[in-house]
């Protein structure tokens, strides 16, 4: 892609806190700090919540200024604001300035699609008495999510409360959505035809252009990667469990001694991706009386262990990298979910693809953690989970070859940004 003369903002919310500046090619990145709102000079001690409306507070004036500084430095004009979809005043931005706003949402097209669907959804509950009462309903008027229950959405949407500054971001987000110049997510059309299919008819453009995984795989695994990917090759085919929960959840310590206890019953060999500051949660003496048959790892090179034909299962909590990732190599889903998305996204692979369960109750126990794990490894009950979740698989690579569905839509995505002011 040409992008001479071009600049563009790529921005992304909390923890990088950063607009990056976009010009000729990777050499040509410059990232500018922006500010996040906390307290200078002091150490911030209060919720993640916190962090959010504190940084909410400081938008969009530390963006604009930081932005400004950008333009002057390089002498040239923004001609394109690429952010992550949070940040809804982006909006704004881009309509004061005349240039495309091209928002990007991180999880699935399913979740937006249930927020895009959220004043409906809430003059649903209302009239059926409230969320409780309404939470095993389905959402038989959001297309593509007709068997999704109501308790899976996102407690956004259920809590129904705007005073939360994440619910309010989101709520704000789908106001401006439609004025965007495209939306970009990380999944691929044939996923989840319909809801595709609807979000194109409400937005000017909606662009899947993933797995990128598959499109741009770049993990490397480092040193510590190399040992538990040597110790996968020596594992039978199927048969290990590969455990994560991703960057952000831990489960609490009786959960985890429930998901312990069960590994080590059941014998089933796995390789537990856990932070070193949650190890000390486990069952006292676990570690050695496993070490035969088990591995844990602070990081795992997530992506080439998913693709190893050892791993039979991921115990996931249901983020949507993870349960993209798991489908792009075929690996069956055993999920417990957390938060915002997750449960959304776990239902999603239990009731519409099929690819995989959610741990009855919704926590960890023994026995269920079992019964979920003998389900999903057995050749006779978990035969068709495989069978659905190898047919996506293709379609994820079909998706991204040179005549896929997402490899049109990235390419579209380019001449957007070519034809945005400046090029
Ligand atoms: C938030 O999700 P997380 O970042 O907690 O989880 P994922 O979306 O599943 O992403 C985890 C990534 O980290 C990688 C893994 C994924 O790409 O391959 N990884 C790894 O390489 N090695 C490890 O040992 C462990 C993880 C949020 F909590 C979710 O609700 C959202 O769905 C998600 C996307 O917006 O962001």
């Amino acid at each position: 892609m040409a992008l001479h003369s071009h600049i563009g903002v790529l921005a992304f919310p909390f923890g990088a806190h950063a607009a990056i500046l976009l010009t000729l090619g990777f050499d040509d990145i410059k990232v500018y700090d922006v500010w996040d709102g906390m307290p200078k000079g002091e150490a911030f001690t209060g919720s993640h919540l916190e962090a959010v409306q504190l940084f909410l507070s400081a938008t969009p004036g530390n963006f604009e200024k930081v932005m400004k500084e950008a333009e002057v430095e390089s002498g040239m004009k923004i001609s394109c604001l690429l952010t992550d979809a949070f940040l809804w005043f982006a909006c704004d931005l881009a309509l004061e300035r005349g240039i495309p706003w091209v928002p990007f949402w991180s999880p699935g097209s399913f979740s937006l699609s249930a927020h895009m669907y959220t004043d409906k959804i809430w003059s649903m509950m209302r009239s059926s008495g409230g969320a409780a009462e309404t939470a095993e309903k389905t959402l038989a008027f959001v297309p593509g999510m007709s068997s999704v229950h109501i308790s899976a959405l996102p407690g956004e949407i259920l809590s129904e409360n705007l005073e939360s500054p994440l619910a309010l971001m989101i709520y704000k987000m789908v106001q401006k959505l439609p004025k965007s110049t495209a939306v970009v997510v990380n999944s691929f059309e044939e996923l989840d035809p319909i809801i595709t299919t609807d979000l194109k008819s409400k937005l000017h453009s909606f662009l899947n252009i993933g797995p990128s995984i598959l499109s741009s795989p770049t993990q490397s695994s480092g040193d510590s990667g190399q040992e538990c990917l040597l110790w996968l090759e020596k594992q039978r085919p199927a048969s290990v469990v590969y455990i994560s929960f991703g960057t952000v959840s831990i489960p609490q310590t009786t959960e985890l001694a429930a998901l312990a206890e069960a590994l080590e019953t059941g014998e089933f060999p796995f390789l537990f991706s856990l932070r070193d500051n949650a190890k000390k949660l486990l069952p006292e003496e676990f570690l050695e009386r496993t070490s035969k048959f088990g591995m844990i790892v602070s990081w795992a090179p997530q992506l080439k262990v998913l693709e190893n034909p050892s791993v039979g299962a991921f115990i996931t909590h249901g983020g949507w990298n993870s349960v993209l990732e798991s489908l792009s190599y075929g690996v069956p889903l055993i999920c417990r979910p957390f938060f915002g998305d997750q449960n959304l996204n776990s239902a999603m692979a239990e009731n519409v693809w099929k690819i995989g369960v959610r741990i009855e109750g919704g926590v960890f126990t023994k026995n269920r953690t079992i019964e979920a794990l003998q389900y999903i490894m057995s050749n006779d009950t978990g035969k068709r989970i495989r069978e659905n979740i190898n047919n996506l698989k293709e379609k994820a690579q079909n998706a991204v070859k040179s005549d896929g569905s997402s490899t049109k839509n990235f390419k579209a995505l380019l001449e957007l940004l070519k034809n945005s002011r400046g090029v």
